[in-house]
């Protein structure tokens, strides 16, 4: 038994689509992470009324508004932190975070840790463009050195960070990346996110053809790598998962070195939740509190006149 809900009659991938049109530029990528994800829901027979998907700000987060599911389009680098209190009010539900680059390692970083250490079953899917595409063109954390944007003439001088690394570091128990040129292997990778009983972060490589010149699907295209397939990685082994990590930016120094795709860490261990179960199981159940508790604790805050 799998621990989402699932349908008897499975429902088709375009029945999971909304009817609002996407709005993103003719050859953005992030159009195949929406044909990926009602891909996996259509083949993992979720039913639409348990998703919730949830999303900052930027052209990316646009992403639940195309998709048949609840959603909620928060503030720019929030979804996590509404992710995690949706989960947390209604363990039921399969939530799934759709994000950029920007959103997620620019204003929306502080949340990552803690959400991932605390390994509540929750899938994060990162649209990293390597740019802030909705605000035409500003470097991100993801930017390579020198890439010219609209704030950085002379190109940026900062250092790129790795997203695979800084979400392994941090505890998270699933941890891949994928591409949107490669439809297959996303739709593969964004399934065993959602089967795995834990956080995973999914990075997903999806080019901005309007302002990212250098990082485009032709740059992509020769250079991807599978290291489950072709470089035989274990995605039980932490250790080798984190050294692949620290070399994913390298083709920003070294053009002919390789970008990985896959599967880099995978592991099965208690959640969150079965932690507070373990925790109610020791303690004795916790009644759920009142009305009059809540209004109680309301009150007691109230400022009072002296
Ligand atoms: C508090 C706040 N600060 C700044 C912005 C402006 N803003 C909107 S989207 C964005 C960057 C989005 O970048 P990314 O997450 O990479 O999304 P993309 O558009 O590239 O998909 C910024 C800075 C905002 N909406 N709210
Ligand atoms: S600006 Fe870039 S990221 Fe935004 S919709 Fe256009 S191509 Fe996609
Ligand atoms: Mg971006």
């Amino acid at each position: 038994m799998e621990h989402f809900r699932q349908l008897e009659v499975p429902l088709k991938p375009a029945d999971y689509r909304s009817d609002i049109e996407p709005t993103w530029c003719p050859g953005c990528g992030d159009f195949s992470v929406v044909a990926a994800c009602t891909k996996a829901f259509s083949e993992l027979k979720l039913p639409p009324e348990n998703i919730v998907q949830v999303s900052g700000i930027g052209c990316s987060s646009r992403a639940p508004l195309f998709m048949k599911s609840y959603s909620v389009h928060t503030l720019h680098g929030r979804a996590l932190p509404v992710a995690v209190g949706i989960k947390l009010a209604n363990p039921d539900l399969t939530v799934i975070v759709q994000t950029g680059d920007g959103d997620l390692f620019s204003i929306g970083s502080g949340h990552n840790p803690h959400a991932a250490r605390r390994n509540l079953d929750i899938t994060v899917i990162c649209m990293d463009n390597q740019i802030y595409g909705l605000t035409k063109n500003q470097v991100s954390p993801t930017s390579r050195e020198g890439l010219y944007g609209s704030l950085t003439p002379y190109g940026t001088i900062d250092k790129p960070l790795s997203p695979i690394a800084t979400m392994l570091s941090f505890g998270a128990t699933f941890v891949a990346q994928t591409y949107s040129g490669n439809p297959k292997h996303m739709t593969e990778v964004i399934k065993q996110g959602i089967v795995h009983r834990g956080f995973s972060f999914i990075n997903v490589i999806s080019p901005c053809p309007t302002f990212n010149k250098i990082d485009t699907f032709k740059y992509y295209k020769s250079r991807t790598k599978d290291i489950n397939k072709d470089m035989g990685h274990d995605p039980s082994d932490y250790a080798k998962a984190l050294e692949l990590a620290f070399h994913d930016h390298d083709h920003y120094y070294d053009p002919n070195a390789p970008v990985p795709i896959g599967i880099f860490y995978k592991k099965e261990t208690e959640t969150y939740h079965d932690r507070v179960n373990a925790v109610k199981a020791r303690y004795g159940a916790v009644d759920e509190p009142t009305p009059e508790l809540i209004q109680s604790f309301v009150d007691a805050c109230k400022p009072k006149a002296i």
